[in-house]
């Protein structure tokens, strides 16, 4: 387990000391609407507690990545992307473009995606 950090922006917006659109909040895991959306549901899927990447929470065996898993299927489903499809993707490492370094998932839907991504 790892704790929040006080210079990470989403360990910021767990606390409630960064605002956030969030979409839904468990136990465990917060959801929010990226400020920068790419499709026209994105939401960021993440752990309250603090982990670098999604490499990190799993070699962690934290269980979080299953968790961030079920809680964006439940998400696609409240937004109505669930029968179309969405795409969940976890950005690891800068050459992935990460740039926020919380592991977080992307929920992307409610278009239209290509194969390769970008
Ligand atoms: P990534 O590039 O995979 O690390 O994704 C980081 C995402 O975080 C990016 O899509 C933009 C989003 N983001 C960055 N800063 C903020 C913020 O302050 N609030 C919200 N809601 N999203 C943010």
């Amino acid at each position: 387990m790892s704790v929040s950090r006080p210079d990470c922006l989403f360990c910021r917006i767990v606390a409630g000391e960064v605002p956030a659109d969030v979409v839904r909040e468990g136990e465990r895991v917060v959801a929010f609407r990226d400020v920068n959306p790419q499709a026209p549901t994105h939401v960021l899927v993440i752990p309250r507690d603090h982990y670098p990447d999604a490499a990190a929470a799993g070699a962690a065996r934290s269980g979080l990545l299953d968790e961030i898993v079920r809680e964006a299927g439940e998400i696609a489903r409240a937004e109505g992307i669930a029968e179309t499809g969405y795409r969940l993707v976890f950005n690891t490492g800068s050459a992935a473009g990460q740039t926020v370094f919380h592991l977080h998932g992307h929920l992307l839907g409610g278009r239209g995606m290509e194969w390769p991504p970008g």
